[in-house]
């Protein structure tokens, strides 16, 4: 008989086994929780429920029991949710495929289902294995690749999220003990993972294993240096570059003036005017105007959901809660919806908080580190929150709309 991957003797490698596949296990157990975990924090962050403006879908329903209010302390919060989340997922790479070569026999076993309780153990797999590939695919073309789905990135990897990781909790309690059992022996029981007929070792299951965390060691090496401004040098696997330039604009730029068509002509002191409304009205101020108002400074960075992010910037221009009074609203700030003056793409209109609003370090930038704005950076304007995902921080704002969203 010619031997398929249904038969068990078409499984040759000696090193599969129960302790090797524990260990990945373990180790997956841990990082995909701290993964699901910051997740959920970085789609709270982005304000998906304030108005249908940042997410196409808001309404999660159920989903989005837990969605709060994020708050503008510590300044650096995103900056370390999301680079914790990216460089994780990253990381966790090899782990995952290793995890899957070392139960793949398993996919062919016969019959596909003993009984009722298999076959949805079984089916339980098939959304384990396919909403993790999912979520890890999904998640490294969003950062390499920036947003080629159909649709938005956002409700893909969120949904995707739910269904990984209600399978993942339910494998990872069903399969706890044994997992617990096999590393507590650090002896091989036979089970049905073991090669029938082994080819000879080319390497020991330690190796093996030193090799799968070599492999997360080298893309963590080559990751992480995308949120420090001292390694970012060393971050090759960066979607940007690693070298943002020097000058007081010398830092990672996500889309240029160009890519986005804000044109210099746009940005001229002639043609530009900020438009602000809410409830008494609307007002209009040049460059020249808004320079006439309180200026403040805040030290904040640019933290991307991509995972890299900058140091603090010092940014210098106009409150928000300013531009709020301007418009009726004194004392207690309302939302705000923002509109760049960008016309296609993305990331020309987001709505904020009014907590972030509120916050006297939330800017209308006209300055940072010390010049006027560079056009990459947003010239004439951009907003910076603290705490705030990089998304949140429009560039070339054109309009500000208070009023509660
Ligand atoms: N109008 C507009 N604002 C925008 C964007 C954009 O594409 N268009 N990109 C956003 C994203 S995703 C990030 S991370 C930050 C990056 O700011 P920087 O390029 O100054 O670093 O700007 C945000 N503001
Ligand atoms: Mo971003």
């Amino acid at each position: 008989m010619r031997r398929t991957p249904f038969s068990p003797s078409f499984w040759r490698s000696p090193l599969r086994g129960p302790w090797f596949t524990s260990v990945l296990g373990v180790v997956l157990l841990v990082g995909i929780t701290v993964l699901f975990v910051t997740g959920l924090l970085s789609y709270a962050a982005y304000n998906p429920d304030l108005s249908p403006v940042n997410d196409k879908t808001p309404d999660k329903g159920l989903l989005g029991f837990y969605l709060f209010s994020w708050p503008t302390d510590p300044h650096w919060l995103y900056r370390l949710t999301q680079g914790v989340h990216v460089t994780l997922g990253i990381t966790l790479i090899p782990v995952l495929l290793a995890k899957l070569w070392s139960v793949v026999p398993k996919l062919f076993t016969l019959p596909p289902a003993r009984s009722v309780t298999h076959a949805l153990e079984r089916l339980s797999l098939l959304l384990l294995v396919g909403g993790g590939l999912f979520e890890f695919v999904t998640g490294v073309l969003n950062v390499q690749l920036d947003y080629i789905f159909p649709g938005s990135f956002y409700p893909l990897h969120f949904y995707g999220a739910w269904v990984f990781f209600g399978a993942f909790l339910a494998h990872a309690v069903l399969k706890m003990p044994t997992a617990w059992r096999n590393l507590r022996q650090l002896r091989e029981e036979r089970n049905d993972l073991v090669s029938v007929n082994p080819d000879p070792p080319t390497v020991s299951r330690r190796g093996a294993l030193g090799l799968v965390g070599g492999g997360s060691l080298l893309l963590f090496g080559t990751t992480v240096g995308q949120g420090f401004d001292g390694l970012r040098w060393s971050a090759v696997l960066a979607p940007h570059g690693a070298d943002p330039g020097s000058g007081p604009g010398g830092f990672q730029i996500n889309k240029t003036a160009a890519y986005a068509g804000v044109t210099a002509a746009d940005r001229s002191e002639e043609a530009w005017r900020l438009v602000v409304r809410g409830r008494t009205g609307t007002v209009r101020l040049s460059r020249a105007e808004l320079l006439q108002l309180p200026l403040h400074s805040s030290s904040l960075p640019i933290a991307c959901v991509e995972g890299w992010s900058t140091s603090d910037q010092w940014w210098r221009g106009v409150r928000l809660r300013d531009l709020a009074a301007l418009v009726g609203y004194d004392g207690d700030p309302p939302d705000v919806f923002v509109q760049s003056l960008q016309r296609h793409g993305a990331f020309r209109r987001a709505a904020l908080r009014a907590n972030q609003v509120a916050d006297p370090r939330s800017l209308l930038a006209l300055f940072v580190n010390g010049e006027p704005l560079t056009p990459d950076h947003g010239h004439p304007a951009r907003i910076i929150v603290p705490a705030a995902p990089g998304v949140l921080n429009t560039k070339w704002v054109a309009e500000l709309t208070f009023g509660d969203l």
